[in-house]
């Protein structure tokens, strides 16, 4: 039986992929650990530890305490924090993914599943539909962490015959804990603000368009590439994966067919030049072929489940 340590489980991604994996494998199972002291309820089903994932002794501790074989690495400084505070970018995304991976070297771990993104991506890059293989400048401390990160997860695989894994996360719309720190995070904000105030101001222009994914083929992504059979990758940490990409007032016109009287107005901030140097679409053609990957949601599918979900956790009194 796996033994599986998420780290930075309370954020947007990991408090749903803990409770998808818990169902797999067993709340036991599953650790828990993130740097916060208050963690979403939904990880107090399981064993949680309190953790700096750049404290590498700390790291040891909780996986030699819980046997753990299994790491997945979530804990990161998205692009906008990280553009804010880069060096602390750096030392969490690096020094902290440094640590889990000399960690997983050490005691032999069985797999590490680490996130990419498409901040791997900068403005030589080719915008449409993104090849898998293409210039990676990236402009941001998240982008540059993120192709470094890439670069030294496949350094793993083939140095040390780690089982490293990862894919480039497009923006990741979800509703059940908010994202923080990202250029994406106005695709999450505008559902909760057209159900609660019927307006939203975009803090990126009309036309920006981006790739972007729902969180329930986001955990998919993840299961599936971790549950492929690692022999027959040829790929390890930079699979990119694609599901639908709109711009911001085409998002605007999805939630309009359930809200007809929201409205948005754009006041674009710094994060437009950050989206500026992201592609309009992936050409995920190679994680099709290497795991199967296959979306199932599109921009009007995801729209109808977030509103409903979201309008009954707002009658709930829970926004
Ligand atoms: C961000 O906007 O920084 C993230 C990402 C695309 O990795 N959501």
């Amino acid at each position: 039986m796996k033994k599986i340590l998420i780290i930075g489980a309370a954020g947007q991604i990991g408090s749903e992929l803990t409770v998808a994996v818990r169902s797999i494998y067993g709340k036991d199972n599953v650790v828990t650990a993130d740097i916060c002291q208050n963690v979403p309820e939904v990880l107090n089903d399981g064993p949680y530890e309190q953790l700096n994932v750049t404290d590498a002794p700390q790291v040891f501790n909780v996986v030699k305490k819980h046997n753990i074989d299994t790491i997945i690495n979530l804990a990161a400084l998205l692009s906008a924090t990280g553009e804010k505070n880069p060096l602390k970018a750096w030392e969490v995304n690096i020094n902290g993914y440094i640590n889990v991976l000399e960690i997983a070297k050490e005691l032999k771990l069985e797999q590490v599943f680490v996130p990419s993104s498409i901040a791997v991506f900068g403005p030589e890059t080719p915008v449409d539909m993104t090849p898998q293989e293409t210039v990676l400048k990236p402009r941001t401390m998240y982008g540059i962490t993120k192709v470094t990160g890439e670069l030294i997860g496949d350094y793993y695989v083939r140095k040390y015959g780690l089982d490293v894994r990862g894919l480039r996360y497009p923006g990741i719309i979800s509703n059940a804990t908010l994202p923080g720190g990202g250029t994406t995070d106005y695709a999450v904000e505008i559902y909760y603000e057209a159900i609660k105030n019927k307006k939203y101001t975009c803090f990126l222009k009309e036309d920006t368009k981006l790739p972007m994914m729902y969180m329930p083929d986001c955990i998919k992504a993840t299961l599936d590439l971790m549950h492929a059979d690692f022999s027959k990758l040829k790929h390890y940490s930079d699979f990119n994966v694609g599901s639908m990409s709109f711009t911001a007032a085409e998002l605007a016109e999805a939630i309009k067919k359930y809200i007809p009287e929201f409205t948005i107005s754009y006041n674009p901030d710094f994060r437009q030049q950050i989206a500026d140097s992201w592609p309009n679409s992936v050409d995920d053609s190679i994680a099709r072929k290497e795991w199967g990957w296959n979306p199932s949601y599109n921009i009007d599918s995801m729209t109808k489940d977030m509103i409903e979900k979201l309008t009954e956790k707002f009658e709930k009194g829970l926004f």
